[in-house]
């Protein structure tokens, strides 16, 4: 709506999601996915948001318990003040709460969504897409042992993913890669270090240069930008940046720092889809390529996803996998892949809804907060 509605009430829920196997990273394993589920109910509708926050805060400072904490306490009351509310406001109303982008992202997912199914409007339209499907990879996480990998690998591209990402850490790097690299010649191969490494690896992650991979995710701490243009002097491998690149702005100054070549876009990392369109846009004028990142979403986060992946410069294929790489059961329709592809839906909103009996299984606590006017 032009004018805005106003927020009635915010129906919070916790669901409990088995991924189908444990995926393990440099910064300790997920098995279960605890999924903070926002349903806004506004004067024109209502619409769904995923908070991408993992159960602990490991891979940022977030954490969904505090995600839950920070919506109800501190976002809420806030929406809940204005009378003609947008999505494209909330980020300013809730710009006074510092940080905390992944449970922003979720409300501002939610308004977005409710409002764009009152105008009958897909994600897709409105952030801008130009595909109707989206070149899908595949993250895989850290094995015990490199044929166990192998075999994981072989049955993915089997699948038909186009693009396959191995998490490394130190001690489970150059073999892995090698040992792909070798069986599979022709692949686009990148890889996922989640901040493992230090500039004094640099000398180590050079001898990755042979092995043609598309790029190295980032290898440093998220507050170490100017180190990572250091070492990418050091290396033949693109850097790209992930955890670092928290908004549009600071996309700009490791571009303008040299400290990337390529942007992974996560919109629950920069507060949102609307800043994550803008992280796309700030990118797109430097000329640097991006690819949409993931946090293991459900139906509803992998549909919003794959519609911002639509967009011109996500020139990569991107961690949005289908469903049934994450989840025996998901919370919607499963996305299936055809030929390495995932359709970008269409349908007004995010184009997806939950299945009722589904959504009723995952579901361990819900909470309606109202607006007391
Ligand atoms: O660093 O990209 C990451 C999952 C959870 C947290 C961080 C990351 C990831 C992934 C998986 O790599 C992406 C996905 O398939 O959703
Ligand atoms: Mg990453």
């Amino acid at each position: 709506m032009g004018t805005g509605a106003r927020l009635e009430c915010v129906r919070i829920r916790r669901l409990r999601m088995p991924l189908v196997a444990p995926f393990r990273t440099s910064f300790g394993a997920v098995a279960e996915r605890d999924v903070l589920l926002l349903e806004a109910v506004t004067t024109a509708g209502a619409g769904w948001g995923e908070c991408v926050a993992l159960a602990e805060p490991l891979y940022s400072a977030e954490y969904v318990d505090g995600a839950e904490h920070v919506v109800r306490h501190h976002l809420l009351p806030r929406l809940f003040a204005r009378p003609r509310l947008t999505a494209a406001r909330v980020a300013e109303v809730l710009r006074p709460v510092a940080g905390h982008p992944m449970a922003k992202a979720a409300i501002e997912m939610a308004v977005l969504d409710a409002e764009l199914r009152a105008r009958g409007e897909s994600f897709a339209e409105h952030l801008g897409a130009v595909r109707d499907a989206v070149d899908c990879g595949v993250s895989i996480g850290i094995h015990d042992t490199v044929p166990g990998l192998l075999d994981v690998v072989d049955g993915y591209l089997a699948e038909g993913y186009r693009r396959v990402k191995l998490k490394i850490e130190p001690g489970w790097d150059l073999a892995p890669v090698a040992a792909v690299r070798e069986r599979h010649p022709d692949v686009p191969l990148q890889v996922d270090a989640n901040a493992a490494y230090s500039l004094a690896d640099a000398g180590h992650l050079a001898k990755l240069d042979p092995f043609d991979l598309l790029l190295i995710e980032q290898p440093l701490p998220d507050d170490q930008v100017r180190a990572h243009a250091e070492l990418a002097r050091h290396l033949r491998t693109p850097v790209c940046l992930d955890e670092s690149i928290t908004s549009a702005r600071a996309a700009a100054d490791a571009i303008a720092l040299g400290a990337c070549a390529v942007v992974n876009v996560k919109p629950g990392r920069v507060g949102g889809y609307l800043e994550a369109r803008r992280v796309h846009d700030v990118c797109q004028a430097a000329n640097v390529p991006v690819w949409c990142g993931g946090m293991l979403e459900t139906g509803l986060g992998r549909a919003g996803n794959v519609a911002l992946a639509g967009l011109p410069n996500f020139v990569l294929p991107g961690d949005t996998s289908a469903s049934d790489r994450y989840y025996a059961r998901d919370l919607t329709e499963p996305f299936v892949m055809e030929k390495g592809r995932l359709a970008v839906p269409d349908g007004p909103g995010l184009g997806v809804d939950v299945v009722p009996e589904r959504l009723r299984e995952l579901t361990v606590r819900l909470d309606e907060v109202r607006a007391t006017h």
